[in-house]
């Protein structure tokens, strides 16, 4: 196929609407600038017979015995090469049957046949490789899958490390060179697009059950994956960061610290900084905020690797949130790494809060649960948390909880209300020890306060903290694996 074929359809597309531009959120919940809905051809017949052809000639061989488009746009366009090229194809339902035949694929086969793929775009590479997997499951061999559309965020290597080799007619770059050589697009669009690209290379598929056991490889239940395993599987970058960095400082501790002056906060920061893996504030309680408090923090963040966490538990309208975060006197979003969040306007929290972002990395903590006594949070709310971080693991780091809200390895469990002595403040406060908080109520991070604040001597109390939680992590790591 000529380069000239492929450059007609991109702009042909791009006349149909199949390319927008702007601010999009995918199915993953990553934000992107660039939205690619080859859906639209299903009213563009012509266009779909060119898009059809270069799918089958960017096929690596010819000796297929089948054919199966990954539902839905997969399909339609399966349907017509295998029409004109006289391939038969299969059907991978997207739901099985509720009973009678519990089928999941359509059609005549036999096992051992050789079966292409056809999809129309890959980001992580996880949709195409659900319908691999019943494929292989009902015996079928699958190797080879062509896409239209590769938008270079880690689906090629994650599907060729899982042994299905894609083969794009067009990766995303390439899409905007011919959209820029034509004058479609600006410059600012196409840099705009290509810096996207550039810093979502790596998203993974998060392996689940049947993948996982084709590699050779467990369920992966969070509580039973170490801290550096789980690096690989998150979505997130500050995620990987802080599981990086409990890694290597051996830490989970996270230091509340609830404190009314800049400069207490500020001592704690350096005195306990080489301790905890996150420092959680309420800078809504000092009475001496500036700008250069902020700045201070920022640089005993790098001074001693941990991230700054401001506890605000942001809960309006998208709109507010968006300012609270990003103005008033304390312009978290400018230091604050992560902060926490309330679930309960739904996905309107994450809309406002992204919308400040900007190129900030940044990330939020749900508040799935609370430690105070009498806490409303119920399981419909929990289970509501859990969706809302699902379908936004590009912001959404885990959890505030007092249980296992989550197993999916993605998410940290971050759990409140940790004291060595004591069972509560008489304000409500309920407290566990670091080791249940990790063995019973499944924490990845225990935040500690008045435990360690209110100490005679601080590193001392921070580090019996710090070693009961960490050790307790490992037992719990270590008795999965024997
Ligand atoms: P303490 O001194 O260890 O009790 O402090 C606990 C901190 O965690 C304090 O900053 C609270 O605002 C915060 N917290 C909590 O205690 N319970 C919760 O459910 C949530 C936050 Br969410």
């Amino acid at each position: 196929m000529s380069e000239n074929v492929l450059e007609q359809c991109v702009l042909e597309l791009f006349k149909i609407g199949v390319v927008k531009f702007g601010s999009f959120t995918l199915k993953s919940g990553m934000q992107s600038p660039v939205y690619f809905d080859l859906r639209m051809i299903i009213s563009y017949p012509s266009v779909m017979e060119t898009v059809a052809d270069l799918i089958w000639k960017a096929r690596p061989r010819s000796d297929y015995q089948l054919m199966c488009g990954v539902a839905y746009t997969g399909l339609p366009i399966a349907t017509l090469i295998s029409a004109k090229q006289n391939l038969p194809m299969v059907l991978r339902r997207k739901e099985a049957k509720g009973y009678g035949t519990k089928k999941m694929v359509e059609g005549n086969y036999k096992e051992g046949q050789n079966c292409l793929i056809v999809e129309d775009v890959i980001v992580s590479g996880g949709s195409l490789y659900e319908t691999v997997e019943t494929l292989i499951e009902i015996g079928l061999e699958v190797h080879d899958a062509v896409v239209f559309l590769d938008r270079e965020h880690g689906g090629y290597n994650n599907l060729g490390a899982l042994g299905v080799n894609v083969f794009p007619v067009l990766t995303m770059a390439e899409l905007m060179r011919i959209l820029l050589k034509h004058k479609q697009v600006s410059q600012d669009t196409h840099n705009t697009v290509l810096a996207h690209i550039a810093s979502n290379r790596n998203t993974s598929i998060i392996k689940k059950e049947k993948s996982a056991s084709r590699q050779g490889v467990g369920v992966m239940d969070r509580k039973n994956c170490s801290f550096e395993s789980r690096m690989e599987i998150t979505n997130h970058p500050l995620a990987r960061r802080l599981l990086q960095i409990m890694t290597s400082k051996r830490t989970n501790l996270c230091l509340a610290a609830d404190v009314t002056s800049a400069h207490q906060l500020l001592s704690f920061a350096n005195q306990l900084g080489p301790h905890i893996c996150l420092l959680k504030t309420h800078v809504d309680l000092l009475d001496d905020f500036t700008a250069d408090v902020a700045q201070q923090l920022s640089d005993l963040s790098e001074k001693h690797n941990f991230l700054l966490f401001e506890d605000r538990k942001y809960g309006d309208i998208g709109s507010t949130v968006a300012q609270q975060y990003s103005g008033g006197a304390h312009r978290v979003v400018e230091w604050a790494h992560l902060v926490t969040a309330h679930a309960l306007p739904g996905p309107g929290i994450i809309k406002g809060l992204t919308s400040a972002v900007g190129d900030r990395e940044r990330g939020c903590v749900l508040v799935s649960q609370m430690s105070s006594e009498g806490a409303l949070t119920s399981q419909e709310y929990i289970k509501g948390c859990n969706s809302l971080a699902a379908n936004h693991t590009h912001f959404v780091i885990g959890f505030v909880s007092q249980s296992s809200v989550s197993d999916d390895p993605r998410f940290l469990l971050l759990t409140p209300g940790v004291k060595l002595a004591g069972a509560g403040d008489g304000l409500g406060q309920q407290y566990v020890s670091p080791r249940a908080a990790v063995l019973e109520r499944s924490a990845d991070v225990v935040i500690v306060g008045r435990g360690i604040t209110e100490a005679e001597d601080l590193v001392s109390a921070a580090i019996t903290y710090k070693e009961h939680a960490f050790s307790a992590y490992e037992e719990r790591v270590a008795a999965s694996s024997s």
